[in-house]
């Protein structure tokens, strides 16, 4: 048994987003940090540090134009050569002036054009880094009822979304994410996981959703649309972060670790714990330390996963027939009350690793170096 969950953890990927390395902050002020990347290839080697010392983060999410490079080819090598791949091509089409009325649910086609021409370059960027995996969020929606048709909107976004998976080759396939209102504040054109769902069953396999953890109405039972999603083999991957409000995009496990060990049980008894599914970040470290910021959330992740699978299926099954509720339910408990810690340093131990990445990075003085190093660092996303 723990030599099986040992095993598990030691094959888990989770995969960090570029723009967390970047400065960040909320619509009021963005905090400089000093050290920060300067480009997507300083962003890799940052990630690669998280990579360095949790031993479970080798891939990197780029977002594009924030992450725009002239050379793919050598921006693939560079990740290669720090140990690292890069991950999903994350598309933005929601920054322009054009973009004020929507993007692909724009009224205007020249608009639209746009936004769906946007989207074909990143597919072609996937091509050329090697990436399988294109995430669409839109910001699309409305902020005063009849300001739009809420249908002609949908028959647009089934449009443009048609024309992504077209252009999608051998390997590759988009997640679909959904985010229940902003900027929208009156209608988003995918509010929420069944609207997602439901573009993608139209379109194929191909077309998956992903569930960002902080793009729910507060009380939403994430782990139930988890169940459901794998049960319909619709579930991309995830967004992970946490929240206490809104999009708060915190460390995840941060405001509800509970939540992310129910969320990671049912992973795992759906059978989503593969490399099938894409367990990514989408967080922004406003005030803390960047890559600490990283590998605290990777941890977290860590021992969400361990606690879930320590779950003891046989005895839940067995109290779950029975209808024993307080009896099933103390099995649940047990295994999220287990202080994994000592488990997840031994396996890191076992793989080469320093048993307290947090602590090991800290040792390295990387962060020092970079700050000498690195003079006016590129804000991420807004204005990068
Ligand atoms: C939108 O809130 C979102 O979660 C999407 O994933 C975007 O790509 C990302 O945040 C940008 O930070
Ligand atoms: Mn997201
Ligand atoms: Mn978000």
């Amino acid at each position: 048994m723990a030599t099986d969950v040992k095993a598990a953890l030691r094959r888990q990927r989770i995969e960090t987003p570029s723009w967390a390395f970047g400065n960040s902050g909320t619509r009021f002020k963005v905090f400089a940090q000093r050290g920060v990347p300067r480009d997507p290839y300083e962003k890799l080697a940052d990630a690669a540090q998280v990579h360095r010392y949790t031993g479970v983060a080798p891939s990197v999410a780029l977002h594009i134009p924030w992450d725009k490079v002239d050379d793919y080819a050598d921006l693939s090598r560079h990740a290669r050569d720090l140990g690292v791949a890069i991950g999903a091509i994350n598309s933005n089409v929601f920054q322009d002036d054009d973009y004020m009325l929507g993007s692909v649910t724009n009224p205007d086609p020249a608009v639209r054009r746009k936004a769906l021409d946007h989207l074909l370059e990143c597919v072609g960027i996937m091509d050329l880094t090697g990436s399988g995996t294109l995430k669409l969020w839109f910001s699309d929606g409305i902020n005063y009822p009849g300001q739009d048709d809420l249908r002609a909107r949908q028959d647009r976004l089934a449009e443009a979304l048609s024309a992504v998976y077209d252009r999608l080759g051998e390997g590759q396939r988009f997640l679909l994410e959904y985010k229940l209102f902003e900027p929208a504040f009156y209608a988003t054109d995918v509010p929420d996981w069944g609207t997602a769902y439901a573009h993608c069953a139209k379109l194929g396999p191909k077309a998956q959703v992903v569930v960002d953890t902080g793009h729910h109405a507060p009380g939403t039972n994430i782990e139930f649309i988890v169940a459901f999603l794998l049960r319909e083999g619709r579930l991309g991957g995830f967004d992970f972060n946490s929240r206490f409000y809104a999009d708060d995009d915190l460390m995840v496990g941060a405001a509800d670790p509970f939540q992310l060990f129910r969320i990671m049980y049912e992973v795992i008894r759906g059978g989503g714990y593969t490399e099938h599914t894409a367990f990514m970040l989408d967080q922004c470290h406003n005030i803390e330390p960047k890559i600490p910021g990283q590998i605290r959330s990777v941890m977290n992740v860590q021992e969400a996963t361990a606690k879930a699978l320590l779950v003891d299926g046989d005895a839940l099954a067995a109290a779950q027939s029975e209808g024993d509720v307080l009896a099933a339910n103390a099995v649940f408990m047990d295994a999220y009350d287990t202080d994994v810690r000592p488990l997840l340093a031994e396996v890191r131990e076992e793989s080469g690793l320093d048993p307290d990445p947090m602590a090991a990075y800290k040792r390295s003085g990387y962060a020092g170096t970079i700050v000498a190093e690195r003079v006016g660092g590129a804000q991420a996303g807004w204005g990068a």
